[in-house]
């Protein structure tokens, strides 16, 4: 180890922020690029699945409630590009690797939403795994993305609620009504546990994140956190984990559960789930039909720029 490392290392051990003009190794520069734009293109192409169903929103409630978080989505995403530019890399490149598939983003996106009831489990379930995922990254050891995440817990939180209220509401009406969350939650439950990466076991980048202290919380410790924590909630409403194998077990103190299957995982992150190619296509447009919004913001920064010299 060089003295520049032991002296990073201590750092950390000691609690204390790397902050973007310290020095690092350049392998804690290259995961936190990694991970951090990863996790910002998630909340870009998250903005998707919920989009879809904007106008079909039952309620102007419903609909004021949806645009609402949709919107937080693309703040999230916009707070951790700005956190990932601080380790020198631009958005423009960062946005390159996102529709040319060199970075990726998380596998749930790539599922489809197929009835109202998917709003209230994307909710209560994909934004209550972000959350229990991202409560720990308030403490990781990167200043600009501890700090951006401590915002984004706030909004996380409002989002998991109108989820898990919106799934009470269905589940309190018809029974038609109530068929649909239990359809929703039969697709969406396993997807969800696969959020949180391999199991430690098959996780390259867990041992150097936790001792640099990227991750405070292993893959598997935050899947089985997030299932202790959600299956007396899915007991509340009255539906049924998709899990035969759930089980809560005395001596370990958690539930027990089913094999997760990862080669659905892998074949997703490789890009072979039901939507990959169109979130992909969809993004590629959305960038395509925004340039003239950043032709135009840039000729007018250059051109206040010239003013401000001028005077
Ligand atoms: N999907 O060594 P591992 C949201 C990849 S969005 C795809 O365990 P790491 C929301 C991983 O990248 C919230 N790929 O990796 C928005 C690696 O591949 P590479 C999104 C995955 O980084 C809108 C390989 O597998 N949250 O809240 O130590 C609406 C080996 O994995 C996935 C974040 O992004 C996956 N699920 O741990 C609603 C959180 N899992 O890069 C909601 C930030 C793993 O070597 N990220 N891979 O080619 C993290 O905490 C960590 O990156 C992970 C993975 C726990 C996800």
């Amino acid at each position: 180890m060089s003295e520049h490392e032991i002296k990073f290392q201590k750092k950390i051990d000691a609690e204390v922020k790397i902050e973007p003009k310290d020095w690092m190794p350049e392998a804690y520069r290259k995961t936190l690029i990694r991970q951090m734009s990863q996790h910002a293109h998630s909340e870009i192409v998250g903005m998707l699945p919920e989009g879809n169903w904007v106008t079909r929103a039952p309620t102007l409630r419903r609909k004021l409630i949806l645009l609402a978080k949709i919107q937080d989505e693309a703040g999230h995403g916009l707070y951790l590009y700005s956190a990932t530019e601080t380790l020198g890399i631009s958005r423009d490149e960062m946005t390159n690797q996102l529709l040319t598939g060199k970075a990726k983003y998380s596998s749930i996106f790539n599922y489809p939403s197929l009835s109202w009831a998917d709003m209230g489990t994307i909710g209560w379930l994909v934004d209550g795994a972000a959350i229990m995922n991202q409560v720990a990254l308030q403490r990781t050891s990167f200043g600009p993305y501890a700090r951006a995440m401590v915002r984004i817990c706030k909004e996380e939180s409002f989002h998991q609620r109108q989820g898990y209220e919106l799934l009470i509401k269905m589940c309190q009406g018809a029974p038609i009504q109530k068929q649909m969350a239990q359809d929703s939650i039969n697709r969406w439950w396993w997807p969800s546990l696969m959020m949180f990466g391999p199991h430690d076991a098959d996780s390259p980048h867990t041992g150097d994140s936790v001792k640099w202290k990227i991750k405070r919380k292993t893959n598997d410790e935050l899947r089985q956190a997030f299932i202790d924590a959600t299956v007396p909630q899915a007991e509340y409403l009255g539906l049924t984990i998709p899990d035969p194998d759930l089980k809560w077990n005395k001596e370990r103190g958690h539930y027990d559960f089913g094999p997760i299957d990862w080669d659905e995982f892998w074949s997703v992150v490789k890009g072979n789930g039901v939507c990959n190619k169109q979130r992909i296509k969809d993004r590629t447009k959305a960038y395509e039909d925004g340039a003239w919004v950043r032709e135009a913001a840039s000729a007018y920064a250059k051109k206040k720029k010239k003013t401000a010299v001028a005077n």
